[in-house]
């Protein structure tokens, strides 16, 4: 995937952004597997490692007033929008102090004070439900933008293409981002369909499109900062197709027997989080030190996370029935 970037060098605070939030979801991933490994972590955990050029690019070009809405492999998206890691902490090990109060796990966390409407277990979900508040901020006058993370998976899902055509004739501000990952579960995506460019299927129904490189933090950042004056200028919606590769199977007991070694060396050697360290030294002339003090500051903030989490009230299954079930 050709390196398209755009533009001059950012600011260093830019490039310090993406670096952290980039570090921060690997962190996360990284250290939430080994508690799942320790058993304490119920329900499905699926990684984002490996596509957090992603979230991180996209969101870093958001205001607060702009909204997301995210997918099963949603932890990056929630990260990158702001939320606070104690939070996500304490929703995995299933206590009261978690974002959905314990009662959701992985898959649905939401964080409605950033804007971000949630992970989402049902494939495909996030673009009628980003369309739904890009139209409800065109209702209201604001000048608000939502994202769609969205999946390769989920565009051959007929909602994937009926939702961008009502955003299309709305005039949206609206941006569907395609994490093309290159496979649903084991599937490859030219066994699910024969055109595997995938920003064609937003051309064919006269949106513009763009394909770019998603292991690259600083060019998604600079393509969806784009994407967005031009929605606020009348001009959305906008997909995005950005293309990566996971670093491992599907959800965490998924071994990835599948995913061929010399494409996931391919994949590796452009790693996001490196490649965000590397703008953040070469073109933000940050020192070894400011890069080992941030990464620091994330590893012991995620341990205070995990210790107030341990230390916190579980959810009982009273609590659980009156919740749900109201009785
Ligand atoms: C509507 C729907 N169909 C099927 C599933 C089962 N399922 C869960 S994940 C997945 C594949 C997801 O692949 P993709 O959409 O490319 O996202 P990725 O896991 O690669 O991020 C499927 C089929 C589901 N959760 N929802
Ligand atoms: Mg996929």
């Amino acid at each position: 995937m050709p390196n398209k970037r755009r533009g001059n060098t950012p600011p260093k605070e830019v490039l310090e952004e993406l670096f952290t939030t980039a570090y921060r979801i690997r962190n996360f991933e990284t250290e939430g597997i080994k508690l799942y490994r320790q058993g304490l972590v119920r329900g499905y955990f699926h990684p984002y490692l490996g596509q957090e050029g992603i979230a991180t690019g996209a969101c870093t070009a958001l205001e607060e007033r702009d909204y997301i809405a995210s997918t099963h492999r949603g932890h990056g998206h929630c990260i990158a929008q702001g939320a606070n890691v104690d939070g996500m902490v304490a929703e995995l090990l299933q206590k009261k102090s978690g974002y959905c109060k314990g009662y959701g796990g992985s898959m649905h966390i939401a964080d409605i004070s950033k804007n971000n409407l949630g992970a989402n277990g049902i494939v495909g979900a996030s673009t009628p439900l980003g369309v739904g508040a890009a139209l409800a901020n065109q209702i209201r006058g604001s000048d608000a933008v939502t994202i769609a993370f969205s999946t390769d998976g989920a565009s051959n899902n007929g909602t994937f293409l009926e939702s961008l055509n009502l955003a299309a004739i709305w005039n949206l501000n609206f941006i569907l981002i395609i994490e093309n990952n290159q496979y649903a579960v084991s599937t490859t995506l030219a066994e699910a369909t024969r055109e595997t460019e995938l920003y064609k299927r937003g051309e064919a129904i006269g949106v513009e499109s763009h394909r770019i490189d998603g292991n690259d933090s600083l060019v998604v950042y600079e393509t969806v900062t784009d994407a967005v004056k031009k929605c606020r200028s009348g001009l959305g919606p906008i997909l995005i197709e950005a293309v990566t590769f996971r670093h491992s199977g599907h959800h965490v007991n998924d071994p990835g027997k599948y995913m061929p070694e010399e494409k996931l060396k391919y994949y590796k050697d452009r790693d996001p989080v490196d490649r965000a360290r590397d703008n953040f030294i070469k073109m933000g002339k940050a020192s070894a030190e400011e890069v080992a003090t941030i990464e620091a500051k994330i590893g012991s903030e995620f341990e205070a996370a995990v210790a107030a989490a341990k230390s916190a009230d579980e959810v009982s299954i009273q609590e659980f029935r009156e919740f749900v079930e109201g009785y």
